[in-house]
């Protein structure tokens, strides 16, 4: 407490007391799918135009070197909600939708923090953390045993996994939302239902997106996804229809808050394949269903900030904008995403992309925005990990964190509020292999996983056998030869981190 207290008076000193002395902001954090730094007009894309990101950027502060946890969702989110890096547990991959659980209900978690302080907290859109006790053993047709709940949230409407894989529909609170009795729902990795023709059986099933790799089980509203599906009925999404869903839950929480603060992870499907937007959205850019999903991202945004401007709480909310790992333009389904690229660059010229320990695979977008506590307009090269939001978020709503929990966050509140320019003095990455940064190097530790994504993706993971290091800017000159040290210090700096000494 006393910490948080001394953090907002200087917060207070240094904004010139705009924000109000002791009141707890609200939190919201607005996670983007797969949203590449090159692709938001106020990080410099030109053929896609995103005003409401780029209006909460002009009313907050915008970071250039920060940092997913690592270069694939399910990791990502499990460092954001743990404080803690992915690599320390098993199983923390890309989750299947039938995957139990992935934080365990001991584990104080990021909503647990802010529920202890008296704040209310849901979890709505993309989960893909796992849910029930126990992986393949749900029964999606009763109210699942292990929920959001266990671990903070006090309402939940989320997507279990993506919507590229089953089960298509969404849980509320536990339970399959509009739940069709007469078409109750089983899922399976592994095999078939009898009776369910899959995308393999007949690819003219899927009649809305054909696959380009993978996506080949069941098909549902004319899309083929990972998995096999069974039932459903009314309960089943259409896909068109994902981001109005989550859009609306996120708005009716805002406005049922009476006053008490509440903390929103709000975590959208947009902008992961299958990218199908809603109608409204088609032929509104040149870059076709991927860029028309960035129009839609960007339309959340600002659904999310009228509510809030609504309901007047705009001034006492600190927002947060950020993407859980970097962008990839064939995910897995034919939807010309990179034939009309043209000259838009997700990656914003960086190497590597989503799945990738080179740059563009963690360097996300990062906006923060709190009316008169964080300073509006500012660009901050401040380096900042997502692990750290626990701890910092901690300090600023001055939450307590118990022995033990977060382990790897670190309160960087001041640089997070825009106050510390510096930040991080290092940043860990987990692509298939780990890597760190600095503010001017970047090191690769020696990996033998293939050097370009082994299933189809074109993207090249940033793997090589021998270590790499790299002059922030330029990872296409591997120096580690030339400067030895700094290689060998950076490798026993991750080797500390991966030991826990650090
Ligand atoms: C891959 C999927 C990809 C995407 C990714 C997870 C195939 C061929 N590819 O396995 O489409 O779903 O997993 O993306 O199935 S993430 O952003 O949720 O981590
Ligand atoms: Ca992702």
């Amino acid at each position: 407490m006393r910490t948080a207290n001394l953090l907002s008076a200087a917060l207070l000193a240094a904004c010139g007391g705009a924000a109000v002395a002791g009141t707890r902001p609200n939190v919201v954090v607005i996670y983007a799918d797969d949203l590449g730094y090159g692709d938001l007009s106020c990080y410099g894309a030109h053929r896609v135009a995103t005003p409401n990101v780029d209006n909460l950027a002009r009313q907050g502060t915008r970071f250039v070197n920060a940092h997913a946890a690592a270069a694939t969702s399910t990791p990502s989110r499990f460092s954001l909600l743990t404080g803690i890096y992915a690599f320390r547990q098993d199983g923390t991959g890309v989750a299947n939708g039938d995957a139990a659980m992935i934080i365990p209900p001991e584990c104080y978690t990021l909503a647990d923090m802010f529920r202890d302080a008296g704040y209310a907290t849901a979890a709505i859109g993309k989960w893909h953390l796992g849910l029930g006790s126990e992986t393949g053993r749900q029964d999606w047709n009763k109210p699942l045993d292990a929920t959001p709940a266990d671990i903070g949230f006090d309402y939940s409407y989320i997507m279990a996994a993506t919507a590229d894989r089953v089960p298509c529909v969404f849980i509320e609170d536990g339970m399959v939302a509009h739940h069709d009795a007469r078409h109750p729902i089983e899922v399976s990795y592994t095999r078939p239902f009898e009776g369910v023709e899959t995308y393999r059986d007949d690819p003219s099933l899927a009649y809305k997106q054909q696959s380009s790799h993978g996506h080949d089980m069941a098909v549902v509203n004319g899309i083929g996804r990972i998995g096999y599906m069974k039932g459903g009925g009314s309960a089943l999404w259409r896909d068109e229809d994902i981001a109005d869903s989550i859009a609306a839950h996120a708005v009716r929480f805002i406005e049922r808050q009476d006053g008490r603060p509440f903390f929103l992870y709000l975590a959208t499907n947009d902008i992961h394949v299958p990218r199908q937007p809603h109608e409204r959205f088609r032929g509104k850019s040149p870059m076709g269903l991927r860029g028309e999903a960035i129009l839609q991202f960007d339309w959340t945004v600002g659904r999310v900030l009228e509510a809030l401007e609504l309901t007047g709480q705009l001034g006492n909310t600190l927002v947060i904008v950020s993407s859980d790992n970097g962008p990839v333009v064939d995910d897995g389904y034919r939807d010309k995403a990179g034939e009309l690229l043209g000259d838009h660059k997700p990656w914003g010229g960086m190497r590597g992309g989503k799945y990738s320990a080179f740059e563009a695979g963690t360097r996300v977008p990062l906006i923060v925005s709190w009316p008169g506590a964080v300073a509006a307009g500012e660009v901050s090269e401040a380096l900042v990990s997502q692990v750290d939001l626990f701890r910092s978020l901690a300090a600023i709503i001055g939450g307590t964190v118990p022995d033990g929990a977060a382990r790897d966050s670190r309160d960087h509140s001041s640089a997070l509020l825009g106050i510390d320019p510096e930040g991080r003095e290092w940043v860990v990455e987990q692509g298939y292999a780990l890597a760190v940064r600095t503010g001017e190097w970047k090191y690769v530790a020696p990996s033998d996983y293939p050097a370009v994504v082994p299933w189809g993706a074109d993207v090249e993971t940033g793997c090589d056998t021998v270590p790499q290091l790299f002059r922030i800017g330029n990872e296409h000159d591997n120096v580690a030869g030339r400067c030895p040290d700094v290689a060998r210090r950076l490798q026993a700096l991750l080797d500390a981190v991966v030991a826990g000494d650090r």
